[in-house]
């Protein structure tokens, strides 16, 4: 089986492919424009595998999909390619709607003139697996219930609004055109190789440097979070066994809120570093309470019963231990991150 994996040298991604290379016989073609949060040092571990080849491509580069597809010949895609991080699409929210939006356009477009050139019996077979986000749902308050697959789209912030766009689009392509997708609808991630900007990373790495840990509002919010192996077992799942024109959400059911988190992260720490910088006798004497994010949602739950039952799938990972190997793996991959603060990303926070 051939797979063309957009957005494959990004955090979840490269985990996808890490998997699919170490523990299937896919054939990879990961198709990805190396914006900022791309970066093959992700892949090194199974760049040299036969079964893995890379174009940087940009989606919305019709002619370059075309030749990629054409020439790849792909049983399915799975597509991930994305801008990712709430505070970059509230500073300037145009990316996110020419990749999320315009290039899913794109892409779907390209897919349904490749899939129009198969024979029928590899066409009965073709699977468009769109990678979403739970964040879709909108916020919801203490007491309702997790969020299914029925829930009304209430997008809040632009990545959001701009991630339902594409939800809506990839939809639309399965009931006008009976082009083959299933969209997943996932938690927040966390794991080996995340992006410094996200939370989890970025407090892991100002605390080694000693820096203010940034805690947003009142740190109440609560995420619902996921070991990324998890969430990549999952859709290998829903892309070989999902129903054509469904949606499955994938959750971990890990509600924490943000301040728990922190605090989680330091008392890891401060087990793990002696030696700690500025004097301080503990981490949690970094927490810095800042101005919110504008528009920040409260909490986001998800209920994945239908994972569970139509496609046979659940988390592994508990939150304790999945935190534990992220910290630990961040001690021990300086090189991965240091070039990525080398660059022009500096942990800051990014707009306001
Ligand atoms: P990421 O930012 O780490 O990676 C995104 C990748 O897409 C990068 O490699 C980037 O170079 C590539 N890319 C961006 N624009 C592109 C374009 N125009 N053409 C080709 N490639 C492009 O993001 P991630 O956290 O790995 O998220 C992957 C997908 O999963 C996204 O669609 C995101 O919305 C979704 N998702 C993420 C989470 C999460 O917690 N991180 C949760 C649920 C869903
Ligand atoms: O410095 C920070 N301080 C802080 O309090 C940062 C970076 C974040 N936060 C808060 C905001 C959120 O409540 O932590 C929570 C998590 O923030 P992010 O890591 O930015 O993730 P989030 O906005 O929840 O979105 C993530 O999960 C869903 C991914 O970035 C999305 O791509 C995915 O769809």
């Amino acid at each position: 089986m051939k797979v063309l994996i957009t957005g494959g040298a990004g955090f979840i991604g490269s985990a996808l492919i890490r998997y699919l290379i170490k523990n299937t016989d896919y054939e990879v073609l990961n198709y990805d424009a190396l914006k900022y949060s791309g970066n093959l040092n992700s892949l090194k571990s199974i760049e040299k595998s036969k079964r893995y080849s890379f174009i940087n491509g940009d989606i919305r580069d019709t002619k370059k999909l075309d030749n990629a597809l054409m020439e790849f010949k792909p049983n399915g895609i799975m597509h991930l390619a994305a801008e990712s991080h709430v505070d970059r699409s509230i500073n300037n929210a145009l990316p996110f709607i020419e990749t999320n939006i315009i290039g899913t356009y794109s892409l779907l477009s390209s897919s349904y003139k490749y899939l129009r050139s198969l024979k029928k019996d590899v066409k009965n077979e073709f699977t468009f697996l769109h990678v979403s986000t739970d964040e879709v749902y909108g916020d919801i308050s203490p007491l309702d219930p997790p969020c299914n697959e029925s829930q009304p789209y209430n997008p809040s912030s632009p990545y959001s609004a701009s991630k339902a766009s594409s939800d809506h689009l990839v939809n639309s392509w399965f009931r006008t055109y009976d082009f083959p997708a299933v969209i997943s609808n996932c938690s927040n991630n966390y794991g080996p190789f995340h992006f410094p900007e996200k939370f989890i990373p970025h407090i892991i790495l100002n605390s080694i440097h000693g820096k203010n840990i940034p805690i947003y509002g009142d740190g109440q919010q609560v995420r619902d979070w996921i070991y990324v192996d998890d969430h990549v077992r999952g859709l290998i799942q829903v892309f070989e066994k999902g129903k054509h024109g469904e949606s499955y959400n994938i959750g971990a059911s890990n509600e924490i809120t943000n301040i728990e988190i922190a605090n989680m992260i330091c008392e890891i720490l401060d087990k793990k570093i002696d030696t700690k910088p500025n004097n301080i006798n503990s981490f949690k004497e970094l927490i810095n309470f800042v101005a919110d994010r504008p528009g920040h949602d409260r909490r986001y739950s998800l209920d994945s019963s239908k994972m569970k039952k139509s496609i046979g799938w659940m988390a592994n990972e508990s939150f304790e231990s999945g935190l534990r190997k992220t910290v630990q793996w961040y001690l021990e991959n300086e090189d991965w991150w240091q070039e990525i603060l080398d660059g022009d990303y500096i942990l800051e926070r990014i707009g306001n």
